[in-house]
């Protein structure tokens, strides 16, 4: 049985939405963040960064998010949602899957957390940091938006759907409250692909069962 460790809207998200793609058989285990679940030794055991999600799958507990989407892509080959190995667009999944996590989703945690930057009580700083992740936020929402154009669409890597497309639909929904700069929405391409990726049933059913509310991004 493959069990996803979630919270609503969070990394789980993605994830979730791939699960349901799969039509493979899941459960949901909530973690209760309020409760600071997520820092409890039985969680830290399965993940020691106490971060969401974590996905156990039989004997395999696997946490970072891109990693349990290529691990699913993989385990499900006949779904066809990763290029085959060896091949150039194989290579470009791993290499948008990589960006995806360790650029723009590590750049919206600082936005998210930004306190977390730096000094206890430094306000000025508090405010620079979610500043500047915007910013930087903005030019990967632009390196996207340049890739589908590049790519022709419908997808993020192009005529294919993959198991990538739940992670850049989420990253760019989390950009949905920008002040300072564009959120996902205001870019070209970005905004058909997100409505594209939306209409997709396991993406209304992940938001349907994380009890999400719009603006959906
Ligand atoms: N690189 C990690 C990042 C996961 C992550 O930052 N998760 C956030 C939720 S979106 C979290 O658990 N935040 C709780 C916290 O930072 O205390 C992954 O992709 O799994």
């Amino acid at each position: 049985m493959i069990t996803l460790h979630y919270n609503p809207g969070a990394a789980s998200f993605a994830v979730h939405v791939l699960l349901i793609e799969l039509g493979t058989p899941f459960e949901l285990a909530l973690v209760d963040t309020k409760a600071q679940a997520h820092k409890s030794a039985a969680y830290l055991a399965m993940n020691p960064n106490g971060l969401i999600p974590v996905l156990q799958d039989g004997p395999l507990v696997l946490h970072e998010t891109v990693a349990i989407l290529m691990h699913l892509a993989d385990t499900h080959a006949a779904a066809g949602l990763a290029p085959p190995l060896g091949t150039p667009e194989r290579a470009l999944f791993y290499k948008w899957g990589l960006w995806l996590s360790n650029t723009m989703q590590a750049t919206l945690i600082h936005y998210f957390y930004p306190e977390r930057m730096v000094a206890p009580g430094h306000a000025e700083g508090v405010v620079q940091v979610k500043a500047a992740a915007e910013a930087k936020v903005g030019h990967c929402l632009g390196q996207l938006d340049d890739q589908l154009r590049k790519a022709g669409g419908p997808w993020l890597l192009g005529a294919t759907y993959s198991a990538l497309d739940p992670m850049a639909f989420m990253l760019c929904r989390w950009t949905r409250n920008f002040a300072g700069s564009r959120p996902a929405r205001e870019y070209p391409q970005l905004l058909p692909y997100l409505r594209r990726v939306h209409e997709r049933p396991a993406v209304q059913r992940a938001f349907e069962r994380e009890g999400l509310q719009p603006p959906w991004y």
